[in-house]
């Protein structure tokens, strides 16, 4: 199979991929805020929930994973790696080291990892993982990002795609401009345009093929501390008017993060954007938060919630899948939260 078929496969029928690719202090975070202490056992138990959870692979063609997860079996023994390919869904593998202050660069990150990655490549191949992730961090501001934190975090990413490429990975390209400050649309549209413009162009240099990629980004959406919030109109207008500009249309499919967006937003933009039509690339949903925050409040640690914590897991994929077909409403958002 070519990686441009397992792009293809990965966004087939409206699907889109489940980012659980948490390092262990994300999700950290995340348990401990819903009250349930972090251990190996839990993040286990957690993931279990979400990939056992009924008729998942109606809307999930890919999962991104976690190195841990990789390595764990679910609760009837299987290996997760292959509990999600009986499932029909294509496994990932979230690879980047994190994002890192960039030395001389006040405010800005820089994503490591490079380091041995091709053989961790050749280990994840084997392993069974179809495709990868890797997310650079870009700060917004009106100052910010700097020419430098552009072009090294684009290095970056073709770097990586590259070595992915190499070992027959379809590498997920995700350049997040992060939507934390008080900036305007507009400001975020100039970021998330020339972020993705110098991502393309450091994947051409790098001799890297468009036809297998897989392009994750921020839709473009106003700073979420700004006074002045845009609706979804204005996000699909002014998010298809970047990614027209900047990404070609040799690339399979874009998806997108749902960035800390409450669950009803992220699924009212990627409605919005859904109900603009057929796009040159495949257009659907990688959302990490947007999917997981419910399930995993509801669950809290509980053996006995995990029934209707796949409850709720199953009701954010359902309408996230009918977001991105362009068929959610608000009522039914209200309805199933
Ligand atoms: C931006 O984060 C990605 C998408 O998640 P959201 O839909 O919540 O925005 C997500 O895949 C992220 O990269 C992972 O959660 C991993 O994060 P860390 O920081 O632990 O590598």
């Amino acid at each position: 199979m070519t990686l441009n078929e397992t792009a293809r496969e990965i966004l087939a029928d409206g699907k889109g991929i489940l980012a659980a690719d948490e390092s262990t202090g994300t999700i950290t975070k995340r348990l401990e805020a819903v009250g349930v202490e972090s251990t190996e056992d839990t993040r286990r138990r957690f993931r279990d929930l979400l990939f056992t959870t009924k008729d998942v692979e109606n809307s999930l063609g890919g999962v991104i994973l976690y190195d841990e997860t990789v390595r764990q079996d679910a609760l009837d023994g299987t290996g997760m790696v292959d509990l999600l390919r009986r499932r029909g869904i294509v496994p990932g593998i979230k690879v980047d080291g994190g994002a890192k202050d960039l030395a001389g660069f006040p405010g800005e990150k820089v994503t490591e990892g490079l380091d041995g990655l091709r053989e961790r490549f050749a280990e994840y191949a084997g392993l069974g993982l179809r495709f990868a992730k890797w997310r650079s961090v870009i700060s917004v501001s009106g100052d910010l990002p700097t020419a430098t934190a552009v072009e090294l975090n684009a290095a970056g990413q073709a770097r990586y795609a590259a070595l992915a490429q190499e070992a027959g990975l379809v590498p997920i390209v995700e350049p997040e401009s992060i939507m934390d400050g008080d900036h305007g649309i507009v400001r975020s549209a100039e970021v998330t345009e020339e972020v993705l413009a110098a991502t393309v162009e450091a994947l051409r240099r790098q001799r890297v093929a468009l036809e297998g990629v897989l392009v994750k980004t921020n839709m473009v959406v106003s700073g979420y501390a700004g006074s002045d919030q845009a609706g979804p109109e204005e996000v699909a207008d002014r998010t298809l008017e970047v990614l027209h500009r900047t990404i070609p249309a040799a690339v399979p499919g874009i998806v997108f993060l749902s960035g800390g967006q409450d669950d009803a937003q992220a699924n009212a933009n990627l409605d919005a954007i859904a109900r603009r039509g057929p796009q040159p690339w495949i257009v659907s949903f990688s959302y990490a938060r947007a999917l997981q925050g419910r399930p995993m409040s509801v669950w809290a640690g509980a053996e006995e919630n995990v029934a209707s914590a796949q409850d709720a897991f199953a009701e954010r994929l359902r309408l996230t899948g009918a977001a991105n077909r362009g068929e959610w409403t608000a009522d039914a958002e209200r309805a199933g939260s």
